[in-house]
């Protein structure tokens, strides 16, 4: 099949606020530095309804959403050498070239080799792998997990333990990456913090899984729909809160419980003023407070630079920090050495014919994680 045109199933998102609609798309084969995989699994993430929903200022269609998926190599482009067919992988958002200036600086994960063509839902190389009938499909975050098959430049695949199952990793491949890395990479939470999540969805919950294994003495969980709350203290959250129960901002009924605020606190929601009441919380001189909600075209965040001269500090993490090629096949490691599990974050798995229905789940709130099973 090397070298021959692939027709599949994809879910298409033809624009903005509509359905996805399942069609046979083709798949051209693997070019230059370029592999093609066959997904066995995608998880659908809270940034795919983001951008399906026209408020991404980067989304563009028709293109074939998805981020968060596992496959097999299929086949392989001309000078790839690090994976080869059968191989288990995690397609990547964040790939690592291991060259550029971002990933030769040892200071962040955003590899930027590809950033630009990636952002237009390009390949490289300018052009697209998708069609139907000749007209071109875009990519979308260089993976398009939502179709049987895709096509990613070699930086941008982690080759996994083909021992873990690809339908519960997939979800390293964003969601729970995303929110333990963002505790142990970028906030480095330490053991007896205390600690607030905002926001107990898929991202929130694997950040209170990153408090735990941290050692956070308290993590308080922060949420308006209260049914999150179970898994959210089965995970290890002290205690949960639901804004909406107070009459007064939820910042300063979180400094109350705390005598002065949290030391580290995370934002996984993309609601500006929550991220707000996020810096807010944090205590006066050291607390630290993590963007990982993703928040839509001309929105923007405020607070009093009061908040930073009397020391709380804000910063942002994509992928939880975590260098995909050379630092994700550990997190599948210590998921098969049963330091974390994934089941719990899995609610409803379908086929991609019922994709959309995971959307409706993820709206109405009544999903952490649908995962789609080719
Ligand atoms: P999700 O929909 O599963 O969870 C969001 C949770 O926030 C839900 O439980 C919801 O009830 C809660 N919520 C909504 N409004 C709230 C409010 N005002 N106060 C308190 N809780 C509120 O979403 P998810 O998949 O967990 O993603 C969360 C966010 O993280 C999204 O913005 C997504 O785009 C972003 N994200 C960012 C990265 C990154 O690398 N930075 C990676 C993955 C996801
Ligand atoms: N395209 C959006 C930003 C979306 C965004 O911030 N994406 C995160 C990953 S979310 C995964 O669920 C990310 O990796 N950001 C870094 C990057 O380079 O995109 C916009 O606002 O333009
Ligand atoms: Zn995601
Ligand atoms: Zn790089």
């Amino acid at each position: 099949m090397k070298d021959q045109t692939i027709h599949c199933k994809a879910a298409v998102a033809w624009e903005a606020g509509q359905p996805l609609s399942i069609e046979t798309v083709e798949v051209m084969p693997p070019q230059k530095g370029e592999v093609r995989i066959k997904l066995v699994a995608t998880g659908v993430c809270h940034t795919d309804a983001f951008t399906l929903s026209g408020e991404d200022p980067e989304g563009i269609f028709p293109a074939i959403l998805g981020h968060e998926g596992g496959g097999i190599v299929e086949s392989v482009g001309e000078g790839v050498t690090s994976v080869q067919v059968g191989d288990h992988v995690i397609p990547l958002y964040t790939p690592e070239c291991g060259e550029c200036k971002f990933c030769k600086s040892g200071k962040t994960n955003l590899c930027q080799k590809i950033r630009e063509t990636q952002g237009k839902g390009l390949m490289p190389d300018g052009t697209t792998r998708f069609s139907i009938d000749g007209q071109p499909i875009y990519h979308y975050m260089g993976t398009s997990t939502f179709s049987e098959y895709t096509v990613l430049p070699e930086i941008a695949l982690a080759k996994v333990n083909p021992q873990a199952p690809l339908k519960e990793v997939c979800l390293l491949g964003c969601g729970v990456t995303t929110g333990m890395g963002a505790v142990m990479n970028t906030a480095k939470v330490e053991p007896g913090a205390t600690v607030a999540i905002f926001g107990l969805g898929g991202i929130g919950l694997s950040a209170v899984i990153g408090a735990t294994m941290a050692g956070a003495e308290r993590i308080i969980g922060i949420d308006i729909n209260e049914s999150k709350f179970d898994l959210a203290r089965k995970l290890g959250a002290t205690e949960c809160i639901n804004p909406k129960q107070y009459d007064k901002p939820i910042q300063e009924v979180i400094v109350e419980l705390t005598d002065g605020g949290v030391d580290y606190s995370f934002e996984c929601i993309g609601n500006v003023n929550v991220m707000r009441a996020a810096l807010e919380c944090c205590h006066k001189g050291w607390g630290e407070s993590v963007i990982i909600g993703v928040a839509g075209a001309g929105q923007e965040i405020c607070t009093r630079p009061f908040q930073l001269v009397t020391g709380r500090v804000w910063r942002g993490t994509a992928f939880g920090g975590v260098k995909g090629r050379s630092e994700l096949p550990d997190y599948v490691e210590r998921y098969l050495a049963g330091e974390f599990k994934l089941d719990d974050f899995i609610t409803y798995t379908m086929p991609l014919e019922e994709i959309n229905q995971a959307f409706e789940l993820m709206h109405e709130g009544k999903s952490i994680r649908s995962v789609i099973h080719y």
